[in-house]
Order: C-alpha cells, then structure tokens, then sequence
C-alpha cells in the first residue's frame, strides 16, 4: 500500500456513521462514554491504530475495549504503544480529531492529512492486538474495531476477553520476541506462568500464607485470578468473590475497587464472608486497580489504599537495595497524584524523593521513568513499579559479595518479573503486596500503622460544562473558572489540616471535589461545601446539586 485505501475506508466508514451533535474526547484513559454511543469512534480508531503501527515501522499497537470502573453501559477504548505503555499524548489530539470528523469525506480529508504531516510511510506494515473486557457492549463494539482494521488491511490478533494489564503485557511481549529484553511469552498463560513462577521463589521458605479474600468486581479479572489460583495452587489460597460475569448489571455494582475507594465501605456482597483480621482486595471492572482492606476485631473497616500499597511497597524495596549492597547506585523514588493522601505524603516524603503529577496512568509512568526504581500508585489503587534499563542491568551483571546480598538481590530480580511493569496490574500488584506482607510478617494492622490517614472525602459534581474547570501545579489549582481558587482557599483556611481541591474528570462527565482535614466530619463539610461552591460557579442540573 502505497496510498490510503480510500475505496475500502468509505465503504466500511459509511456502515459507522458519526452522529451529529456529539463530541468525543480522548481523555484520561481513552474515548469513554456510554457503550452504544461508541461505533463510530471504535471504526475510526482501528484505522489510526493501523497507522500508529505504520509509523513506528510495523511495531504492534494494543487496543482496549473497557470502560474499567465505570458503570455497566460505559464502554471506552484505549490504544496501548508498543512498550505497553499508553498511547504518546501527541496522538491523542489525532485520535480526537478524526473521532469527530463529521462525514466520510471529512474522515478521508482528515485521514490524508495526518499521513502527510506525520510522514507516515504506508507501505510499511500494519500490526495490532486487541481485546475486550465482559460489557455486553463489547462484542458489537469489537466488530466495528475490527472493521477498521480490515479497511486498512492490518494483521490482528484478537486476544478476546482478558483484562488491561493483560492487553499491556501482550504488547510488549509480542515487540520484544526474540530479542535481548524479551518480556515473556506473548500469551496469557506466559503471564500467569511469569508472574506465578516469580512469586513462587519470592514467598518460597515463608510460613504458609492465610486465605486472601478476592472481590472481583463482576468483570474479567474473575476469570484472570481464577486461572492464576490454579498456577498459585497452595502457595496462596485465594476466595475468589463477585464472579458473576454473565449476570446483567453487576459489573462494579456496590463492588469493585472504585466503589470501596469511593464509599470507603466493605462491599456488601462480602459482609458474610470476611473474618475480622482476614485481608480482602478489590479489583475494578478491567483489573487494574487495588484496594485492600480488612475488618478489625470490633468489625470496623479499614482501607489499604493505592497510598498505603505504594508505602509498603517502597519501604520493602529499599530495604532490599540496602541488603543486596546497592543503595548507593540504586535510587527509589515515589510518584503521586493530588489525591494522594496527605498523611502518605508526609511519610514517603520523609524517607525518599516523591513527585506529585496530574492524574492518569500516563503521566505518574513517564514521571516514574526519571528513577532507578520508580513506584507510582494512584491513591484509587491504579499503579506499579518501574526498574529502568540501566537497574535492570545492575541486577543482572552485579556481583553480590556476601550470602545476605546474593538474596536480597534474588529477591530484587524476581520482583521485576512479579510486577508487571508496562502499567497498573491488580493481580500482579495483589502478588506484590503478598510479598511483602509475607517477608515482613505483617497483617493488615501492621500494614495499616505505617502511617494515619486524614480523614477524606470525595464527591462528583454533574455540571453543565466540566471544560470549564481549568487547572494548574499537578491539578492542585484551579486557573478558571476565574475567581474560583480564591474562594476555595478562603473556604479551605478555615478547617484544620484541611486541602482540597477540584479538577475536570477525565473519563466520565463529571467535575471531582476531593478534600481532607483533621477530623472526618471536617473533611466531610468541607467536601460538600466545595462542591456546593463549584455548583454556584458554573450552575448545572438543580436536581443535582450537592447535599
Ligand atoms: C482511569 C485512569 C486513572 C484515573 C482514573 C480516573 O482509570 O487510568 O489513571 O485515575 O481513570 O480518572 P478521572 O478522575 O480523570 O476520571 P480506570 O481504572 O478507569 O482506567
């Protein structure tokens, strides 16, 4: 091919017509909104996946079909770049762009352009991978994806119904086949063989591990962890719950990882079946989110968040640099967005460097690339840890001098192949928690005592139009509506130990309030009492104002 198959586009475009009066938006995670709204944008986005592989020489692209935590009818899709990492951001202006091209003609128009500018070489081949999480939406979405495949003649492999990190892990395992850095076999059972094997040797010599109680969201991480319990076997008990992927309506229903981060409850479905002490998780609807929490003995919950598994998790990881003789050469640093909680950012700040960046996978990983080992987790429990090139080849070439550095890097050299290190893994970042707790004798009680909470709270405000909100310092400030950051300072000083701050959603169409204080019911007025101020700002619907 050595022009755009324009017979082939127009012929396939016009069966995915975009309505009119509808503007999509290639947001935080993706194009997101309700899953029948989604054919035209899933044609065209085949199409530029096509082209995105163009570019980069025939490289394979991932594409996503999930809209993770969000509700049931929610669909989104995703493009994943050849190292597994998300789509470069300059590509997401393209995507946008050709999303709302109004006609075929103004697609093919479009389409022209953006291979001129980016000198896209057409005869170079096309590659992709793609997969879909449990939506009833999916099918019918993957069908349109998968039109716009064919009219740019790609090679697609359909990795059918499977979780993100799993999409992300195919990806860069099927670009680094056959050379040096290979990633691991390019299927799901060479991720649950990578991951189980390591997590064997890491726990291998530690006292048996109780029950882990797993609520999988109703989505696809029911049948991922289902297939690792059997790689795992003994090793780790899991109680898989929430499995009901069949049943219309329970995907992320009073369950999942957004909801126990959001309501900061058990979720109910699983009241009769935790122990006080026992540890639970919650994945999300794709499984790519954590949260951990367990119940104490007068039955009151407590939340291991994105937060406190980034502690966790770091503390353990510099102890073992020390161990093996390398903290010298090796430096671990912490990437947080502003949600982080604020008592987690007194405690990572006062042991290692921590950086705060806008929310999204994306930019917490570009920022977690500037370390040696950089461990990045959004406090809604979306997150992992980077070793770059240069660590990884510390650890492979050094030469450890006593009996105690020889384990300790051990265990650094399977921790690379535990975590999956092309973005946020429930289930691999659930492994990694075990790990830990597990050389450090911890429970959840000792896990939790780290450090305190502030108290929290975080509320949706409907509004008429979030591209309103404006904002600046890694989302802490708002730039516009003008006017309005004054008055939330003014607000904010009056609660002790109080922040808070606003911020446009990027994946549903909503503005976010999230604040803390000393106190919770502080933190709770104060939550509300800023939505209440963002509410009068901008207007919306009065049916939906905050209370
Ligand atoms: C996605 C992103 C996350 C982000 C979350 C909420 O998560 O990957 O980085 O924290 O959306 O984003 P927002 O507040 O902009 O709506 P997921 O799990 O839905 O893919």
């Amino acid at each position: 091919m050595t022009s755009l198959p324009v017979d082939a586009i127009k012929a396939l475009a016009d069966q995915h017509p975009k309505p009119p009066n509808v503007v999509f938006q290639y947001g935080t995670a993706g194009f997101r909104t309700l899953g029948h709204a989604l054919d035209p944008v899933m044609f065209r986005v085949g199409i530029l996946a096509a082209l995105r592989s163009k570019r980069l020489d025939g490289k394979t692209i991932g594409v996503m079909v999930t809209a993770s935590h969000n509700p049931e009818p929610d669909n989104g899709v995703k493009l994943v770049d050849p190292r597994g990492e998300m789509l470069e951001a300059a590509w997401e202006a393209h995507a946008t762009n050709l999303a709302n091209a109004p006609t075929t003609d103004a697609l093919i128009v479009a389409l022209e352009a953006l291979v001129q500018n980016l000198r896209i070489d057409l005869s170079k081949p096309a590659r992709v991978v793609y997969a879909r999480d449990t939506r009833p939406s999916g099918p019918a979405l993957i069908a349109s994806l998968e039109d716009g495949f064919k009219a740019m003649g790609a090679e697609a492999r359909n990795a059918g119904v499977t979780t993100t990190p799993v999409l992300h892990y195919l990806v860069k395992a099927i670009n680094t086949k056959g050379t040096k850095d290979s990633y691991g076999d390019d299927s799901e059972e060479g991720y649950l063989q990578k991951l189980s094997t390591a997590f064997k040797k890491l726990v291998a010599g530690k006292p048996a591990i109780p029950p882990l109680v797993i609520d999988c969201a109703n989505g696809v991480g029911a049948i991922l962890a289902e297939k690792l319990a059997k790689h795992l076997g003994d090793t780790i008990p899991l109680i898989l719950q929430n499995t009901a992927i069949d049943t219309l309506g329970a995907l992320n229903n009073a369950c999942g990882a957004d909801y126990v981060k959001t309501s900061q409850k058990l979720p109910p479905s699983l009241s009769s079946v935790l122990k006080p002490g026992q540890r639970a998780c919650s994945l999300d609807g794709d499984a790519d989110r954590l949260i951990y929490y367990y119940l104490d003995d007068r039955g009151q919950f407590h939340m291991l968040d994105g937060d406190k598994i980034a502690a966790l998790v770091a503390a353990f990881i510099v102890d073992l640099t020390k161990s093996a003789g390398l903290d010298d050469q090796i430096q671990v640093g912490i990437v947080q967005t502003a949600y982080a909680n604020g008592g987690s950012t007194k405690y990572l700040s006062e042991r290692l460097p921590v950086k705060c960046v806008p929310t999204g996978v994306k930019h917490l990983h570009h920022a977690a690339e500037h370390y040696d080992i950089g461990v990045y987790f959004e406090a809604n429990g979306h997150g992992t840890v980077l070793f770059s090139p240069d660590t990884l080849e510390k650890l492979s070439t050094y030469q450890p001098s006593t009996p105690a550095q020889s384990t300790a890097l051990n265990h650094l050299i399977n921790l690379t192949n535990v975590i999956n290190q092309t973005v946020g893994d429930a289930l691999s970042d659930m492994l990694l928690v075990e790990v830990v707790l597990a050389h450090r004798s911890y429970t959840g009680v000792e896990w939790d005592s780290l450090y305190v909470d502030l108290p929290n709270r975080l509320v949706k405000v409907v509004v008429a139009d979030r591209n309103l909100f404006k904002t600046e310092d890694a989302e802490r400030r708002l730039v516009s509506p003008p006017g309005l950051q004054a008055k939330l300072d003014e607000l904010v000083r009056r609660y002790e130990g109080g922040r808070a701050f606003v911020r446009p959603s990027g994946t549903e169409d909503v503005v976010r309030v999230y604040a803390e204080a000393a106190v919770r019911a502080q933190a709770d007025e104060l939550a509300f009492r800023v939505a209440g101020l963002v509410y009068d700002e901008v207007g919306g619907d009065p049916a939906k104002r905050p209370s």
